[in-house]
């Protein structure tokens, strides 16, 4: 037989780092991908289909302590949780990119729409079908392809299923941050843009396709026909290679695997509620995105200011046909500047300045389509506001550390960061806060209750008026903003935090890079493009131009880019953002500075999180940095996996785990549930105080005094203990009553 290794980390015997990842292997080797630690799961991606996901009926009802680690068992747990206490659970998803959560998410949506469904007897609704059928399109939109997944995430997303009363789905919102909109523009080597521009290629290029005539784009064309979808060269080098196309995902059906052809987007945008000419008008936009990304500039002729379209006359040409615009050259070649009391200025661009211009409108234009697609499957789902408690799955783009990270990979490990604070915090802060509150001593001692503390780290990149985006905001209002200026800047002013590396060791410039020591690894920013990132929003008069649209779609588009800017605008102006703004600027540069509404949104997020219970999801990569190759290898790098649960404290967790009691319930909670209970059986008990009522409970189920701590307000339970006490229901009064009479004489 197979050796499979311990389901929960935990119970390793001699528990050291080394351990616990043989543990991983043996399981691994065995296509056990799933290992709890304590209440945590660990997923190891498998990278194929096993056949583990079609059993859904078994999980239903099954308390975690009781059910083989699963991403079933933690969906049933949260589902559990919240029928119990009324209170939202959220499913917090994280691990690096490629290992898996965009994947884990999907199974945990698909669990919690079936055990709705089977709760309230319904039929399969048009809700949670909807629901699973929304991914494809928002992936087709939101996800490329990267060195490290296939099917990366280039955005954030926060699920929220609402449960009414009767345990049924009420509603769904999806709420999404940080779209990659610098994608659209470019792209790194080995990577591509996002995959809709390729879905529409190949589409078009089907015999008998109405869209090269709609569109007007060449028959037969191929992505690098096409300036935004070329691929990157290497920097120095030849041209660079093409990643291969979405991989299959963990359901193994097109309609969860991500984006299959664009057929299927449209579908989706049109059970979403989008109507068919919507949905075409925005295949037309993103249409006139590509026709854009082939406007090039070259100085004016006769050496007056300015520049002039060179090539690409055609094309320019088709997207303002596709835009709607009765002339598009002016808001790619001049900047009108509105001064109060006098004419408006108009200034003539540069080439590169044009370049800027041109990308500033493709970024916004997609960035708009992507909200508008995002606010189409709420729709579908039932609304946007909701009180009732909801189960939220948050499936975050994953840490980056590339050959070169700028301000994407910024925002991305900063997310990352705040989410390993929440673990830092549930896990560890609090649970050490919970001790000694009681009273009770930290079980195992100073070894058990060590961990990495990453809060510093947070506060490097937050905090005001330092933190590195708010030295990066204090760059764009500066006239003479550089990126090399915010780097000496974020290297002078943290020079002496722990979580930055000093760069006088280093032999470069302090204004060519600067590293972070990410809870993750270091990662080393630099290059171009970080105050450009940062500032990155439409000028106005192009919003203005674009508002007055022939095409009804894109003047209703540029109108919710204003709602949603405005929402964002006076939503900071209180503290709280939410997502919105987008490229449309709501304010001042700074007001409205990606990297500030990031911040702000996170901490909704956050706090939405905090506000209910939370249980982790930890995705590892067993292959590693190896990404797309090292997943066709389904390679087991031990010291990959070591790293990964090194860094995100799963070390530290299963080492304080191991030795503290996971369930605590209140005296008071013991003392209303089963007080009728145990008063039937002696009436005396009911002069007991709430914590003496939870020692003779203890006694009454017969819970080991290793298996538990009395605190001031509540007991501590370890393992199975907990259920010990769910089980009481059951039992008789003839069983119960000599246990009750002994401990109650043994106290008088
Ligand atoms: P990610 O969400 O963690 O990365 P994904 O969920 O997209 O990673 O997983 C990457 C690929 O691994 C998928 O496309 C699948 O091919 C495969 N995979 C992941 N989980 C499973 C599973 N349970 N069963 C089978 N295959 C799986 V990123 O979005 O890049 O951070 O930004
Ligand atoms: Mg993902």
């Amino acid at each position: 037989m197979l050796r499979v290794g311990l389901a929960d980390a935990t119970q390793i015997l001699k528990l050291t780092d080394e351990a616990v990842v043989d543990n991983l292997r043996v399981r691994y080797e065995a296509d056990e991908i799933h290992t709890f630690v304590g209440s945590m799961l660990l997923i190891l991606n498998p990278y194929r289909l096993l056949p583990i996901y079609d059993s859904l009926e078994k999980y239903r009802d099954v308390r975690l302590a009781r059910a083989q680690p699963h991403v079933f068992a933690m969906a049933e747990e949260a589902y559990l949780c919240l029928r119990r206490d009324g209170v939202s659970q959220s499913l917090v998803i994280s691990g690096e990119s490629g290992a898996g959560k965009t994947e884990s998410t999907k199974l945990l949506v698909r669990y919690v729409a079936f055990r709705a469904r089977a709760a309230a007897g319904a039929p399969a609704s048009a809700l949670s079908e909807s629901l699973v059928r929304s991914n494809p399109s928002l992936e087709a939109f939101g996800n490329a392809s990267t060195t490290r997944n296939a099917n990366s995430s280039r955005f954030a997303k926060f699920t929220r299923l609402h449960v009414g009363a009767d345990g049924g789905l009420q509603r769904a919102v999806v709420v999404t941050y940080l779209l990659e909109r610098s994608r659209v523009t470019l792209h790194a080597h080995g990577e591509r843009n996002f995959h809709i521009f390729y879905l529409l290629l190949h589409a078009a290029a089907q015999p008998g396709s109405p869209w090269p005539a709609a569109l007007e784009l060449p028959a037969a064309a191929a992505p690098a026909d096409f300036f935004y979808l070329r691929p990157a060269p290497l920097a120095g080098a030849g041209s660079g290679r093409s990643p291969p196309p979405p991989a299959v995902g963990a359901a193994g059906r097109s309609a969860d695997a991500g984006p299959t052809d664009l057929a299927t987007t449209l579908a989706v945008l049109h059970a979403a509620g989008v109507s068919a000419a919507d949905a075409s008008a925005v295949i037309a936009v993103v249409a006139a995105i590509l026709h854009l990304g082939q406007a090039a500039f070259a100085p004016a002729a006769g050496g007056s200011d300015g520049a002039a379209l060179c090539g690409g006359g055609a094309t320019v040409d088709a997207a303002r046909k596709l835009l709607g615009l009765a002339d598009l050259r002016p808001l790619l070649l001049e900047r009108r500047l509105s001064v109060p009391g006098a004419d408006e200025l108009v200034i003539q661009l540069t080439p590169q300045q044009c370049a800027g211009a041109r990308d500033a409108l493709s970024r916004a234009l997609y960035e708009l389509c992507f909200a508008f697609l995002v606010r189409a499957i709420n729709r579908g789902l039932g609304g946007l506001v909701d009180d009732a408690p909801f189960i939220g799955l948050l499936d975050v783009f994953g840490f980056e550390n590339f050959g070169t990270n700028s301000f994407e990979q910024l925002c991305i490990n900063y997310a990352n960061e705040r989410l390993q604070q929440l673990l830092v915090e549930r896990l560890f802060k609090a649970e050490l806060k919970l001790y000694t509150v009681e009273g009770v001593p930290v079980p195992g001692g100073a070894a058990a209750a060590s961990f990495a503390d990453n809060l510093g780290c947070v506060e490097m990149f937050s905090a005001s008026p330092s933190g590195i985006f708010r030295l990066l905001d204090s760059q764009c209002i500066s006239p003479q903003a550089t990126d090399a200026k915010f780097i000496c800047s974020v290297n002078m002013t943290h020079s002496t935090s722990p979580f930055l590396r000093p760069p006088g060791a280093r032999g470069v410039a302090s204004s060519d890079t600067f590293i972070v020591k990410h809870y993750a690894g270091e990662v080393t920013y630099s290059g171009a493009g970080f105050v450009l990132k940062n500032a990155d929003s439409l000028d106005s008069h192009c919003a203005l131009a674009l508002g007055n649209s022939s095409v009804p779609f894109v003047k209703a588009l540029i109108e919710f880019g204003q709602q949603l800017a405005a929402g964002a605008a006076k939503a900071g102006k209180h503290g709280a953002r939410r997502a919105g703004g987008l490229g449309l600027s709501g304010g001042s540069a700074s007001a409205s500075s990606l990297g500030r509404r990031f911040i702000g949104e996170l901490d909704t997020l956050v706090k939405a999180l905090s506000a209910g219970g939370c249980h982790f999801v930890r995705c590892v990569a067993p292959s590693g940095s190896g990404g797309i190759a090292g997943a066709a290898l389904r390679s087991f790098d031990a010291g990959a996996v070591a790293r990964q649960l090194r860094a995100d404290g799963t070390f530290d967790a299963v080492r304080m785990l191991k030795h503290g009691y996971p369930v605590r319930v209140p005296f008071a909670q013991l003392h209303a549930r089963f007080l009728p209970l145990l008063a039937s059986a002696s009436p005396q008990v009911e002069q007991l105080e709430p914590s003496q009522f939870g020692e003779l409970l203890a006694a009454v189920v017969g819970v080991k005094p290793a298996d538990c701590a009395l605190g001031s307000t509540r007991i501590f339970l370890r393992g199975a203990a907990a259920i010990a006490f769910d089980e009481l229901r059951a039992k008789d009064t003839a069983e119960v009553l000599p246990i009750l009479t002994a401990k109650m004489a043994e106290w008088e």
